[in-house]
């Protein structure tokens, strides 16, 4: 389940749709009628189901689950070792999963309650099941079988160690200049790459690494996508939450975005009334680190915990995200050494005082707009 090396070929079959998502409209403007302005062909793009129902989220069938232990046989248990299977706790089965309760299963669930800080019962309990749902990065916690999170530690019961944690081998990059370009395709707004200048100073301002945009995207390091579902590298996208984006591990520099999600861009995330709004800069700054070698920490405060809730916004590194990037290049020598001071603020968090909730309109809150292709473009990204 590692994205490290991936070479698979164009599985998006080469068809190409495309998806019209948003163009910095507030919300208040995201009317049939008003998109029609600006892209005459919106109207045959169905788009009020993802962006308006929280209800079809790709995880929401596992809260039927709750209560479920060993021995029991439930329809559903077989999406649930999927999802247990695409995140590394379980191998791939010979044939298709069954919807038995069983003793792989029982252990993967332990496993996972050990990595995210839980209770170690081996039952699908409510805070387990809540987890288990909540919006996460693509990347597995279990790479080729090297646990990368709590699981993998060796049980140190009179210390605290770091649990910042890197992919098999330890890839990291060699040259201190990192190039970047963005898939002309998605036609992002400035606003959009303002987000991931912000994101990658955040990893540049303690490692000794400068990231540099580039409109060149074959000769870039890392190049930056929005696809949806099935998009040609064997990681597939699932809709509205579930999954929100990934990244290849160094020197791959592919870092991939679902295009399926409400990406909030500018505006306080927090106070959207979007159920499913996911703050852009938060899932960038995380699969920068990816990008740079640091694979999932079991640190809730840690950039690198594999979930984020939606309306949330997590963007200062915490000091175990820190440690393990100055572990694999150093510290910047213009480091002071706080790990966090919050940054000034900048569009993305502009005070809306007074705003009532639900008028996102009135909170300045903008979505990203791109176009989104599937399976086309894919085999050199
Ligand atoms: C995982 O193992 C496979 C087979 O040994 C190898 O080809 C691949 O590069 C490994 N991935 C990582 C990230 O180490
Ligand atoms: C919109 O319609 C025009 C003309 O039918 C077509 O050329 C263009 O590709 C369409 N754009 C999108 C995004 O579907
Ligand atoms: C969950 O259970 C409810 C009630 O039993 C059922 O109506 C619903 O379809 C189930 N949802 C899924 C996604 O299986
Ligand atoms: C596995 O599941 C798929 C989809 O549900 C089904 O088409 C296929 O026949 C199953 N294969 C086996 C070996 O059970
Ligand atoms: C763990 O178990 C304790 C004692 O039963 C309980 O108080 C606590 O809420 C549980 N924590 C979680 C995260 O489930
Ligand atoms: C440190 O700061 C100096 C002066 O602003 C700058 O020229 C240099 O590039 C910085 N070094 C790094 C590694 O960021
Ligand atoms: C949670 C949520 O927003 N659900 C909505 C799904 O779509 C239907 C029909 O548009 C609405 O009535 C629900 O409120």
């Amino acid at each position: 389940m590692s994205r490290g090396n991936s070479n698979s070929s164009n599985s998006g079959g080469g068809s190409h749709c495309y998806h019209f998502v948003f163009l910095l409209l507030t919300v208040s403007l995201l009317s049939p009628s008003a998109s029609a302005r600006f892209f005459p062909n919106v109207t045959s793009i169905p788009h009020d189901d993802f962006l308006f129902n929280a209800t079809k989220t790709a995880w929401d069938a596992f809260r039927n689950l709750s209560g479920c232990h060993h021995g029991q046989t439930l329809d559903g248990l077989a999406k649930l070792k999927q999802y247990f299977n695409q995140f590394g706790y379980l191998p791939p089965p010979p044939a298709n999963f069954t919807d038995d309760f069983d003793d792989s299963l029982e252990s993967a669930i332990k496993t996972y309650q050990h990595n995210f800080n839980l209770n170690v019962t081996g039952q699908l309990d409510p805070h387990t099941l809540q987890l288990i749902q909540r919006p996460r990065c693509g990347n597995a916690d279990i790479v080729n079988g090297s646990t990368s999170m709590n699981s993998g530690k060796a049980p140190t019961p009179f210390h605290t160690v770091a649990h910042y944690e890197f992919f098999p081998g330890r890839p990291r990059w060699t040259k201190s200049l990192l190039t970047y370009a963005f898939l002309p395709e998605n036609q992002l707004t400035d606003d959009a790459k303002g987000v991931f200048t912000r994101a990658f100073a955040r990893w540049s301002e303690v490692i000794p690494l400068t990231f540099q945009q580039t409109e060149d995207i074959y000769a870039a390091d890392i190049r930056i996508a929005f696809f949806a579902g099935d998009h040609g590298d064997g990681e597939p996208f699932d809709g509205a939450l579930g999954t929100l984006g990934h990244a290849f591990s160094p020197p791959s520099g592919r870092l991939h975005l679902d295009g399926d999600e409400s990406w909030v861009v500018t505006g306080d995330v927090t106070r959207s009334s979007l159920e499913t709004a996911v703050d852009l800069e938060s899932v960038a700054v995380h699969e920068i680190g990816h990008l740079l070698g640091l694979g999932h920490s079991s640190v809730e405060e840690a950039i690198m915990f594999p979930t984020l809730s939606s309306r949330t916004k997590k963007v200062i590194l915490a000091s175990d995200d820190i440690e393990g990037v100055q572990q694999l290049y150093g510290s910047n020598p213009n480091y002071s050494g706080s790990s966090s001071t919050p940054s000034p603020p900048t569009a993305g968090q502009r005070e809306t005082s007074g705003a009532p909730l639900g008028g996102d309109s009135t909170l300045g809150l903008t979505l990203l707009s791109m176009f989104v292709t599937v399976g086309s473009v894919l085999i050199l990204l």
